[in-house]
């Protein structure tokens, strides 16, 4: 398959000024007739006439009345055309049945929906299917279905027929079709200039009882963008739609949100915590797209990191509103170090603004959404909270209705704060994760942090340029307290140093505070200085940072047979969990270790091949140890951890149940399982018992909780997920890959369903001693399973080949196998665009 090139980028030449479409639902034969009114781009240097589709059958074609015969093309259609504006008339019919890709219209459970961005407008009808032509839509829907909605306004409806009209320019990725039996929550928002919206929550009957969080959290955020960023509503009604065959998370259509119902329903009983923290977040998200996104979006898809990055950002700052600020950072930083560090230091590395691309549907990435998202936290901390949300009114103001580019919105930083981010591009260009790496001295009175910063070369980019890198610095005087607050050193050459005078003794640094970049920083620094940090930090993502980087040394110590400081690290743990002033929540995160996919590369870093076996090993030796050493403390804690009240889903209930489950998790070491087992009997919500789950399974017991758990759950298919995904994760290493092939032999395992299959493979994956077991069976099995998919669902196959990025860390054997899994799935007859562009970038 041919790549597509940023540099190639032309305006197009035509645009669209309005658009209607009438929808003949039927499940193998809908009719979708189009009357699309095309004029010339004055900016545009062709007249040349092409509209994408792709699985259309073309029933017939008109312009300006008269029926025309269409050149058939690649991927498209050419036909002649005036020089000035006309209407271009077609009807075409498509098979929503039959669509099992969930691109363009589908059918999932019964129901009609579509899913659009990025390229899947074009197997619904012929169109100029790019972000840059945006144009006003109206959309009749005729079908035997009681509810029948579109994105806009409703305009009209009656038995069997319903009309909509969204006035707001939008490119046809943004384009949202439902047709189904729904039941709707219904809410209503009153807008800061008093305007009211009705907002509805559509679900299949049965899932009513789930929405009431989903709609809280969408007047939660709707509220905060008017709040924060000024950002008001703009249509007389928002809807959401659960959808239970849904490749993403949710889409942000306009006015019509369609959501994964693992991203959107909600119940004590059947949701964890952590399910209910996501669901705020991805509300919010697609809620925010509203302006970032939809109001302005993106020219061409190199720059999808301009409305993903910025939301994916927005959303941050939203949830740590809402939440735990330092928390949500935590957790944020262990999300990007887990995935997008994974992604920046291995074959498949690419820029927050790629130059190319073979299918943009493997674009939708962790650096293309997380990094882009440091990006922008980047910018607030050099420009200073004040700067940057003028700069934000600026971009809304000057961009508003566009189709704009990355360059435009540093051009808008730029031009609001007068700074000069020539180098500051760089990190959209660059992929990489750079190392920084720091050094100190300490001489009269004067203390001196030495930087070096470096990036290693990635796929194509061999040669690395100096970024421009906020690094927000404390210094800790010698009794704990700070004697230099927080301040952001700007590194911009290669290295650099700064100095800090008047000091009476030398302090401790505390350095990239907030982790204000992302950055691996490389400082030797010794257990007594990290356990000091974690005692006195007042950055408590240093704080934290402190402590986890303690637990590491202790780990890769053991690894590598060196001495591990395992009496600091306890030491420094049972203070931190003493210290009932810090959030349960902290200290539930503070205990947690580095996951074994981190260790291995860090090992790899250090040139050490990793050994997933004994990194598995090694974790288990902390925590049984960890357990013995904290066992006088555990039931003590354990009951300051008990909620004295209803169930609800705020970060201080949750944050003591986290830190519950992970005493939990030692407690069970030590009793063989008996309190898991008893809080699972007596658990009355889903993050009691499915934490319970895991530790049975943990112990290797729960067989009878796990038969339990299916006969409560076996008609709800979000918890029936974790069913799957709980055996495959919690499985012994040796046997990881023969529970998990059991699993796809369960009638219950419903493959074709992308929740399913990345609930059991995604936990495979995620199991790393079992995934990277010496007897090679998960590579094979996972590979087996991903050729079978493909030709169903090619954007799932691509993502999930993923698991394979990183065989260039292991051993030969390791290698081998892993390279003959991707080389299987390399030869198969008809692989998809999606997959064959994986896959051939991780070959290298
Ligand atoms: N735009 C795709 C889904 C999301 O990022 O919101
Ligand atoms: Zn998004």
């Amino acid at each position: 398959p041919q790549p597509i090139y940023l540099a190639d980028y032309t305006p197009p030449n035509w645009l669209v000024e309005d658009v209607s479409l009438t929808f003949v639902l039927d499940p193998t034969a809908t009719r979708v007739r189009s009357t699309i009114r095309f004029a010339p781009n004055p900016d545009a240097t062709s007249r040349d006439f092409f509209l994408h589709g792709e699985h259309l059958n073309l029933i017939h074609a008109a312009i300006d009345g008269t029926e025309i015969t269409p050149e058939m093309a690649d991927g498209g259609l050419t036909a002649e055309v005036p020089d000035t504006a006309f209407t271009w008339e077609a009807e075409v019919e498509i098979s929503p049945e039959t669509n099992t890709a969930l691109s363009g219209l589908y059918m999932s459970n019964g129901m009609y929906c579509t899913q659009c961005e990025a390229e899947g407008f074009r197997r619904i009808t012929f169109y100029p299917d790019r972000p840059d032509v945006m144009a006003p839509f109206r959309v009749r829907i005729e079908g035997d279905m009681p509810v029948l909605l579109s994105n806009g306004n409703p305009t009209g409806s009656g038995e069997g027929w319903a009309e909509w009209h969204d006035p707001w320019p939008k490119p046809a990725y943004l384009f949202a079709l439902v047709a189904g039996e729904l039941i709707a929550r219904e809410d209503r928002f009153t807008t800061m200039s008093g305007k009211q919206v009705d907002l509805k929550l559509w679900v299949r009957p049965g899932d009513e009882a789930k929405t009431a969080f989903g709609m809280e959290a969408l007047k939660a955020s709707m509220k905060w963008d008017e709040q924060v960023y000024g950002r008001e509503y703009d249509l007389d009604i928002f809807q959401i739609v659960a959808v239970s065959d849904f490749n993403m998370g949710a889409m942000e259509n306009k006015g019509l949100n369609i959501f994964n119902t693992s991203a959107v329903l909600a119940s004590p009983e059947t949701s964890t915590d952590a399910n209910f923290e996501r669901i705020e977040a991805i509300i919010a998200h697609e809620y925010f797209h509203n302006w970032t996104g939809n109001r302005i979006t993106c020219r061409d898809w190199f720059q999808l990191s301009l409305k993903e990055g910025l939301t994916v950002f927005r959303d941050q700052q939203f949830s740590g509103d809402m939440r735990s600020k330092a928390v949500c950072r935590i957790n944020d930083v262990i999300a990007l170090r887990g995935r997008q560090f994974r992604e920046d230091n291995g074959p498949l590395a690419h820029q927050v603004q790629p130059d190319s691309f073979v299918e943009i549907n493997n674009f939708y990435t962790a650096t293309i959404y997380e990094k882009g998202a440091e990006l922008i936290g980047m910018m607030k901390t050099l420009v200073g909270d004040d700067e940057y949300y003028k700069a934000l009114d600026l971009y809304f103001t000057r961009h508003d209705g566009q189709a704009a580019t990355i360059e435009d919105w540093v051009r808008v930083f730029e031009d609001s704060t007068g700074r000069d981010l020539t180098q500051f591009r760089r990190w959209y260009k660059q992929a990489g994760t750079p190392r920084l790496k720091v050094t100190d001295d300490f001489k009269d009175g004067t203390y001196t942090l030495h930087f070096e910063q470096e990036t290693p070369p990635t796929p194509g980019q061999d040669e690395k340029l100096q970024q421009h890198i906020p690094v927000a610095v404390g210094l800790i005087g010698p009794n704990g307290d700070e004697v230099v607050a927080t301040q952001v050193l700007e590194m911009t050459e290669a290295t650099q140093s700064f100095t800090f005078d008047g000091l009476g003794a030398k302090p401790t640094p505390s350095i990239l505070r907030h982790f204000s970049a992302p950055v691996i920083l490389q400082r030797d620094s010794s257990p007594a200085e990290r356990a000091f940090l974690l005692a006195h930090d007042t950055d408590p993502f240093n704080k934290w940072e402190a402590g986890r980087a303690l637990a590491k040394d202790v780990l890769i110590a053991m690894v590598t047979g060196e001495d591990a400081p395992l009496s600091d690290y306890h030491e420094a743990l049972t203070v931190m969990l003493r210290d009932d002033s810090l959030d349960p929540a902290f200290r539930a995160l503070a205990m947690g270790l580095p996951g074994q996919d981190d260790l291995a590369q860090t090992l790899f870093d250090a040139g050490v091949t990793p050994d997933p076996q004994k990194i598995h090993r090694a974790s288990e030796t902390l925590k049984q140890a960890t357990a013995e050493h904290l066992q006088d403390l555990l039931p003590r804690l354990s009951a300051e951890m008990e909620v004295d009240a209803p169930y609800e889903p705020n970060a201080e209930q949750a944050g003591k149940r986290a830190l519950g489950l992970e005493l939990l998790k030692l407690t069970n070491r030590l009793d063989g399982g008996a309190a898991a087992q008893a809080l699972y009997e007596s658990a009355d919500n889903m993050t009691h018992r499915l934490g319970a789950l895991g530790c049975l399974l943990d112990v290797e017991k729960g067989s009878k909780e796990l038969a339990d758990f299916r006969t409560r759950f076996e008609d709800d298919a979000l918890v029936m997920d974790k069913w799957f995904a709980m055996q495959v994760a919690h499985a012994d290493p040796d046997k990881a890959a023969d529970i998990a092939d059991t699993l796809t032999k369960d009638p219950a395992f419903n493959w074709k369903n992308p929740n399913r299959f990345r609930a059991l493979f995604g936990a495979l994956s995620m199991n790393q001693a079992g995934f990277h077991h010496a007897s090679g069976k998960a590579y094979g099995l996972l590979a087996d399973w991903l050729i079978k998919l493909d030709p169903v669902n090619p954007q799932i196959t691509a993502r999930m080949t993923t698991a394979f990025e990183t065989w260039r860390r292991y051993d030969a054997d390791r290698q081998d196998m892993m390279t003959a899994a991707l080389k299987r799935i390399a030869a198969t007859d008809g692989l998809s665009r999606d997959s064959q562009e994986m896959v051939g970038r991780m070959l290298g």
